[in-house]
């Protein structure tokens, strides 16, 4: 588990530079999670569009499902939809990070933060979360639920090399998308299918190291991008094109420099 952090924020579209110290998704400590749980559990209570039940039904339902997958947006329409969330949260809790979740290091479980039912006598937001009517793909799912390691196993580390010595753009995409699809396909339940699955808490911090793997691979292969005709594709619902997302640097964030994620603290 690592999240991310914040760091002066460079904004291209507004020439006023932020003072603030910015956030770098790094290993959180206690208190990482403990803002990331009061960030979701806010967010949660939010019921327009700058709500947690918005944000995952941008990504599935309802209607329109807009996320990229099996497309040559992959990589960019999900770093555009981590950054507006992680902005959603820091609405709620300023200075908080999305954490990832490596899963080449722990085959057994979902990870300790996000396993736990209950933390401090509290229901776990991390655990789960409730679907809202409008974005259930079955009427009867009204909070997300998990079957791991039932319907396919983790990628590893050796799997993850292979990934990453790639030197194009496209090969790589497509290859770092199926490891991601086996850990949604491992994790199971509604994490299983992309119409719902950004509604469990869980999907973040797998496409927070989905990012991190671009991230370090843009940092292995300096230039190494989508080629000049999708540039400027756009990533509706966000008004960002393709471009605007190769540099985390540009948007404000970074990863920080570790290798050894620290395995969550086990609560409760
Ligand atoms: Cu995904």
């Amino acid at each position: 588990m690592t999240a991310r952090e914040p760091r002066g924020r460079h904004d291209a579209t507004d020439g006023a530079r932020r003072a603030a110290p910015s956030p770098r998704r790094k290993p959180p400590d206690d208190k990482q999670l403990s803002d990331l749980r009061t960030a979701i559990t806010k967010a949660q209570a939010v019921k327009d569009d700058r709500g947690f039940q918005a944000w995952a039904g941008v990504h599935g339902l309802p209607l329109p499902i807009s996320c990229t997958h099996h497309s040559t947006l992959f990589l960019p329409w999900h770093r555009a939809y981590l950054y507006f969330f992680e902005k959603a949260l820091q609405d709620q809790v300023p200075g908080v990070t999305l954490p990832w979740c490596d899963w080449t290091k722990d085959h057994t479980n979902v990870p300790a933060p996000y396993r736990a039912a209950r933390v401090n006598n509290k229901r776990n937001p991390l655990h789960d979360s409730p679907i809202q009517p409008s974005g259930r793909r079955d009427p009867n799912e009204k909070r997300t639920f998990r079957e791991p390691g039932q319907f396919a196993s983790l990628p590893t580390a050796a799997d993850l090399d292979m990934v990453m010595a790639n030197t194009d753009f496209f090969t790589f995409q497509t290859q770092l998308e199926s490891l991601h699809d086996a850990v949604h396909v491992w994790t199971g339940g509604t994490m299983g299918d992309i119409s719902v699955a950004a509604y469990d808490p869980v999907f973040w911090a797998h496409h927070c190291m989905v990012d991190r793997v671009w991230y370090l691979w843009q940092l292995k292969h300096p230039g190494a991008n989508p080629p000049a005709s999708v540039l400027g594709r756009a990533l509706p619902p966000f008004a960002m094109t393709v471009v605007d997302t190769l540099s985390t640097d540009h948007l404000g964030y970074d990863y920080a420099a570790t290798t050894a994620a620290a395995p969550g603290p086990a609560h409760g």
